[in-house]
């Protein structure tokens, strides 16, 4: 039986990852970290919190990640723990370098320290674009993050060239473009409009205020982008992918097409409001998946309009029951 590894299994992408493996017959272990809180949410939602065995860690104690290895005894390790909202990078930039960053040196270096043949996936991101230098973003397009937490990704995204170069580890980075799905965080923008659309069109909430819905994004359904993780560690030789759509939307037409799936107008309810608006941003961005098509034989089977129907739908039906329960009904 192949076993794997997931940090960050708590998380939106771990939690469709460890679906799918389980779904292929994995044992499948995860790496999680000590909250005050319960964060299995998702692991429920999917039907599989019992199916996973979670290791306690964190990904800046190397101990414990070298740890979770000697437990797993892992063919595949999947590094998907981050500090991944772009926002909080400027608050806490330190905590995002050591997470987001030198964290990805602790989870190869408790594979070397280990003497594992487990093969390596890293988290990197459509961020690590930037400052747009071409309109389609590519692997060989060049680099220039904009906040912290894309330049704590880049340390990640070489790091992981490095030490597939230096060992001769199986590791592939997948640049991620955006993904989404009803177990995204609420922090991020296309679950911060259909969950407001649920609220207002269920007389919780009266408007909704974002930043800047001018920013364009190239948005995919994680369900499809966690099948395209997998397939880059079913290769003979590691490299590294671009996972995409290949179609870029703006903010302001995302949230047209969520506020008209419940027949209301968005221009009656958004409001802008420069808390929301960030020192640097990353205006476009717009992914070619080709390399993925070719090699991988990956494409995205999601539309954006089926995404946020999907969405949409989830958080009716979630705000719906809340109101049931607080009315006792
Ligand atoms: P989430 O924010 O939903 O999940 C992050 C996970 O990391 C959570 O399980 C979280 O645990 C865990 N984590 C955070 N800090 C630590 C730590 N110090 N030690 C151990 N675990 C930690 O992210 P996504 O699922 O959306 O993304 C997965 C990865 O892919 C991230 O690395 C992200 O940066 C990257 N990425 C995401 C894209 C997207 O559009 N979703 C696009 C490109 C890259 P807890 O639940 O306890 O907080
Ligand atoms: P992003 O996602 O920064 O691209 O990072 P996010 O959904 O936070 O922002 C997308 C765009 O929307 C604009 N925006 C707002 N964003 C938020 N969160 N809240 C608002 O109110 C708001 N108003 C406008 C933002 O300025 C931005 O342009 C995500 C994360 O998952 C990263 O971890 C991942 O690496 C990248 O996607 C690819």
């Amino acid at each position: 039986m192949r076993s794997a590894l997931i940090t960050g299994i708590t998380g939106q992408d771990g939690a469709y990852l460890a679906k799918l493996l389980l779904e292929k017959d994995y044992k499948v272990y995860g790496l999680i970290a000590r909250r005050s809180t319960d964060t299995k949410w998702r692991l429920r939602y999917l039907n599989i919190e019992h199916e996973v065995e979670l290791i306690e860690g964190d990904l800046t104690d190397v101990t414990s990640i070298i740890r979770a290895m000697k437990i797993a005894q892992p063919n595949e390790v999947y590094n998907l723990a981050a500090q991944s909202f772009v926002g909080t990078s400027w608050q806490q930039p330190q905590l995002t370098a050591q997470v987001t960053g030198v964290g990805v040196l602790n989870v190869l270096e408790a594979i070397r320290l280990t003497d594992s043949v487990a093969k390596f996936y890293q988290a990197s991101t459509s961020e690590m674009f930037g400052l747009i230098q071409e309109a389609r973003q590519s692997e060989t397009t060049p680099f220039h993050p904009r906040s912290p937490y894309g330049v704590a990704k880049m340390y990640g995204y070489w790091i992981t060239i490095n030490y597939r170069e230096s060992f001769n580890i199986h590791a592939s980075n997948g640049i991620l473009f955006n993904h989404e799905s009803p177990l995204r965080g609420i922090e991020f923008v296309t679950r911060k409009v259909t969950d407001a659309v649920a609220r207002i069109k269920l007389g919780l909430q009266e408007e909704l205020r974002l930043g800047n819905i001018d920013a364009k994004r190239d948005w995919g359904f994680a369900g499809d982008y966690v099948e395209a993780m997998w397939l880059m560690l079913q290769q003979e030789k590691s490299d590294d992918y671009v996972v995409a759509t290949g179609r870029t939307t703006t903010v302001r037409d995302m949230c047209k097409i969520a506020f008209n799936k419940v027949g209301l107008n968005y221009e009656d309810f958004v409001v802008r409001d420069p808390k929301f608006y960030r020192p640097a941003e990353v205006e476009l961005l717009l992914g070619e998946p080709q390399k993925a098509k070719e090699k991988l034989n990956w494409h995205a089977k999601t539309s954006l309009e089926e995404l946020i129907e999907m969405m949409v739908d989830a958080d009716l039906e979630r705000v719906s029951k809340e109101i049931r329960v607080s009315s006792g009904n």
